[in-house]
């Protein structure tokens, strides 16, 4: 068990290791339930540390012996690790533990799966692998032998020699405990080759169980490209003779950047176009890419401290995402990124559990792998690109890479290397330390020609920082004439006060934006139609949430015409929520304009078919209640739920008569590929293919379900098929073709609850938590069942609040088992302030219950404790 009485740690308490550690020599004698790990470490005191303790972290494992330089030597066991008395000069470290890996069934440290024996060490697991100094800084050159008759026994770094049941390592380069990673297992390979630029000759392999090796080719496929991108678009070049990628059933995240040894989820790396979606293959695609990008921007320059985490993460994230979008089609990755910041990072931090991208305490860092940490993390670095530049940016990068090679290092570190006292980032560190998304409210005032667009900011102050400061914001912005011409390029003015405005003369032949101090206030607004649009927020340049108040009439012309295709998106988004939010109040029909305008943007030849597929969605149960809270009312779950199914019938009978033709138009013919162009048809068949069911009954969706030679295709129409007459028979033939499975099965799990009307919802879930195939103690199956009830807004939220009941019932019977899962999944409750008091109270009577669980972990509790405030 873990402490008792987690403390909080604070940023502001670091101090420097007291030793440092000069190499690590691991032997592993396998065995399922006893596992002796032998662990022999130089260490050598810190001249920079005045602290001479020797501690040690270790939890879960039985010390058989220890030793310093040969002699046994008396420790003191402590509830999460050890101390002795050391020798004031270098010594060797000698120790002989016993761990068991099948009891782990917290999936952290050393555990089985399927037989195979894995690792995860991010962010503390090593503790639970061998007494060590478990921190950042702490980097080493490690060398591992193991011993097992199975015949795959991998670790970090070269293989440096094998015999009969052993297998030994050398990884070269010094690396924090966290990177280290084993694995022993009955798996093959999926085998290829890279040369590096600087030719290195490298062996790149997925190892995966012997069914599974038909799923490996897109996922080398994309790690070369990463390979490849790294080295052309930041000049990092891998560094090792093999890099492995092994697939694991059982895993809490998606995937690990172990130093040479990645380990993946299988929903993370297996694909085949019969068993994975196209969404599949993307996330795939890109998780392969930031698990890879990690080897410079978290391996090679790793962290000080755990409060450092969004400098290998936020800058990952954000490269993995440049990838994505020189891959892909950029402006549909730039739509799904914001989507994903959106329904994750904005949540997040307008609740409870807002926090910093930098914070300065935390109980459990296993809770602070956060949208917030990631997603803002990466928007953050995005921002700088923004503002400083490509040139300048990829020049700071090369320096932070120069500088720091090597090192574990701190925000501030990386930050300095773009120009401490560069005026244009004048305080731009503030988008670290300061939590809560910034609302920026834009008003326009004309003055014959000119146009004058004044800017203000307000952070609203959270739990943990009540008082916000002005951030610096880029704006990028557009102005678009009545035909949807560009009068100007995307400029970007950056907001640094509170309140700034900005003066534009349209009728110049090259309109400028010039700072100005006039208030828009004693001005008129345009009423003539034939003014000029603003677009704005571009390309998403800032993580805010605007307000522009702009008439139905310019963000019809900007879905229509605007050249920044995130921002035709976008437009046509705000329309929608506008309409539903009012629809769901009950105050207003969707007008003939809109609709026309959505039945256009469908149509359109001029767009890819992607967009138009992302354009014709209507934004979720979720964006359209925070809309709705942002405007002062509170949401209910089942009427925007009703409003969304009234506008998709809208919809579907306006467009009733494209849809059999647009549908034919797009079929994709040519073999299955799960690139951007292809995968773009299949989503806008999908889309088409949900307006017909609302015509049809599902005749087509239940051809298309029996004849699909691609998941995609299938799940699409199985998912259409959900709440029809063909459900039953369509769910169990799907059953029964892909029982042996798993990642479909979770996808046949996860449909069914995910689709369910309101009503339904919670005993589906209910249902399927009986089922056979029902799993507790995997991770994807849980998420598959109980996080996809979460993740149905009006099913969840059902006023009778079972969906709380049961949600609750089983993260208390997860966290016996897996913690980490149990208090990332008790995020579903963070929203319980935006519901109306029966909801809420009902919500919080759950949690209140989890709480009193006895020996409730203290990850979850920690959570828990922080939701209810
Ligand atoms: N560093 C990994 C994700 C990861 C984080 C934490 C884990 O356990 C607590 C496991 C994996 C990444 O960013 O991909
Ligand atoms: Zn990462």
């Amino acid at each position: 068990m873990k402490d008792a009485s987690p403390q909080t740690i604070y940023l502001a308490d670091y101090t420097v290791p007291a030793y440092h550690v000069d190499s690590v020599h691991l032997t592993f004698q396998l065995h399922p339930t006893a596992t002796r790990v032998t662990s022999k470490i130089a260490f050598r005191p810190n001249p920079e540390s005045a602290d001479r303790a020797f501690y040690l972290h270790g939890e879960h494992m039985k010390l058989i012996s220890a030793r310093i330089d040969g002699q046994p030597v008396d420790v003191s066991l402590t509830p999460d690790g050890l101390t002795a008395d050391v020798p004031d000069a270098p010594f060797i470290w000698e120790a002989e533990v016993e761990i068991d890996p099948q009891s782990n069934t917290a999936l952290e440290g050393l555990y089985l799966s399927n037989g195979m024996f894995c690792t995860q060490c991010e962010a503390e697991g090593f503790r639970r692998i061998t007494y060590y100094p478990d921190r950042p800084d702490v980097m080493s050159v490690f060398t591992v032998r193991i011993m097992s008759d199975l015949p795959v026994l991998l670790s970090n770094g070269n293989p440096t020699d094998s015999g009969d049941g052993w297998a030994e390592w050398h990884d070269p380069w010094p690396k924090p405990a966290y990177l280290f990673a084993l694995v022993a297992g009955d798996l093959v390979a999926h085998s290829d080759s890279f040369t590096t630029s600087e030719g290195r000759d490298v062996a790149l392999n997925i190892y995966v169980r012997a069914d599974d090796i038909d799923k490996c080719a897109f996922g080398m496929e994309a790690l070369k490209a990463s390979m490849v991108w790294d080295e052309r678009v930041y000049g990092r070049a891998y560094d090792l003779d093999i890099f492995n990628i092994v697939a694991v059933d059982d895993f809490n995240m998606g995937a690990m950047e172990n130093k040479g040894l990645n380990i993946f989820n299988s929903s993370a790396v297996l694909a085949s176009p019969e068993t994975a979606t196209d969404a599949n293959f993307e996330r795939i695609e890109a998780i392969i890419a930031h698990e890879y990008f990690h080897n410079w921007t978290g391996n090679r320059i790793t962290c000080r401290d755990w409060f450092q985490l969004c400098l290998k993460e936020g800058l990952t994230v954000f490269r993995d995402q440049q990838f994505t979008a020189d891959t892909r089609d950029p402006a549909v990755a730039r739509i799904n990124d914001v989507n994903a910041l959106r329904g994750r990072q904005f949540r997040e931090d307008a609740g409870p559990l807002s926090h910093a991208v930098r914070p300065d305490s935390f109980v459990e860092i296993n809770n602070f792998y956060t949208a917030t940490i990631y997603e803002k993390g990466a928007e953050i670095i995005r921002m700088l690109m923004t503002i400083l530049g490509e040139e300048d940016y990829y020049k700071g990068l090369t320096e932070y890479f120069d500088r720091h090679d090597g090192q574990a290092v701190t925000i501030e570190d990386f930050f300095a290397c773009f120009g401490d006292d560069d005026p244009r980032l004048a305080g731009f560190s503030r988008w670290w330390h300061q939590s809560g998304t910034p609302h920026v409210t834009i008003e326009q005032a004309w003055q014959g020609s000119e146009l004058t667009l004044t800017a203000r900011q307000e952070t609203p102050p959270s739990a943990q920082q009540q008082h916000k400061e002005a951030l610096p914001i880029p704006l990028a912005v557009g102005l678009i004439d009545a035909d949807g011409r560009d009068l100007t390029p995307t400029s970007v003015l950056m907001l640094n006060d509170t309140t700034q405005s900005w003066t534009i003369d349209t009728r110049t032949t090259t309109p400028a934006w010039r700072d100005t101090n006039a208030s828009a206030s004693d001005q008129q607004n345009s009423d003539a139609s034939d003014a000029p649009t603003l677009s704005l927020n571009r390309g998403f340049a800032a993580p805010i949430i605007l307000h522009a108040d702009q008439s139905e009439n310019d963000l019809l012309r900007l879905m229509a015409h605007d050249s920044d295709t995130f921002s035709a998106w976008e437009a046509g988004r705000t329309l929608a929520l506008n309409t539903l939010g009012d629809m769901a109040r009950g105050i207003k029909t969707p007008s003939d304009a809109y609709v026309d305008a959505w039945c256009l943007s469908l149509r359109s030849e001029d767009r890819a078919p992607a967009f138009r597929a992302l354009a014709s969605a209507l934004p979720s149960t979720m964006d359209i209640a925070t809309h709705l809270k942002s405007q002062g009312h509170t949401p209910d779950p089942q009427a925007i739920y009703d409003a969304r199914e009234t506008l998709s019938q809208q919809f579907a009978e306006a467009a009733q008569d494209s849809l059999q033709r647009l549908f034919a138009q797009h079929q994709v013919t040519q073999s299955y590929r799960p690139d951007a162009e292809q995968s773009g048809k299949r989503a806008l068949c999908g889309r088409i293919l949900g307006l017909i069911t609302r015509l049809d009954g599902g005749a087509e969706a239940a051809k298309q379900h029996a004849n699909a030679d691609n998941m995609t295709s299938q799940l699409t129409a199985l998912g259409c098929l959900i709440g029809t007459e063909h459900a039953t028979k369509s769910l169990e033939a799907f059953y029964q073709q892909w029982a042996h499975e798993r990642l479909v099965i979770d996808k046949w799990f996860g449909i069914q609850i995910g689709q369910a009307a309101p009503a339904d919802a919670s005993k589906v879930a209910k249902f399927l938590t009986e089922h056979e195939a029902f799993n507790v103690k995997n991770p994807n199956r849980f998420r598959a069942t109980l996080g996809a009830l979460a993740a149905n807004t009006a099913g969840f939220h059902t006023a009778g609040g079972s969906g709380y009941a049961l949600l609750a019932d089983w993260l208390i019977t997860l966290d016996g088992i897996n913690p980490q899962t149990t208090a990332r999944m008790t995020s579903a409750f963070e929203t319980w302030a935006m519901w109306d008091s029966a909801r809420g109270e009902k919500m919080r009577v759950e949690m209140k219950r989890i709480l009193s669980t006895p020996n409730l972990s203290s990850d979850t509790t920690e959570m828990i404790t922080r939701i209810l405030g």
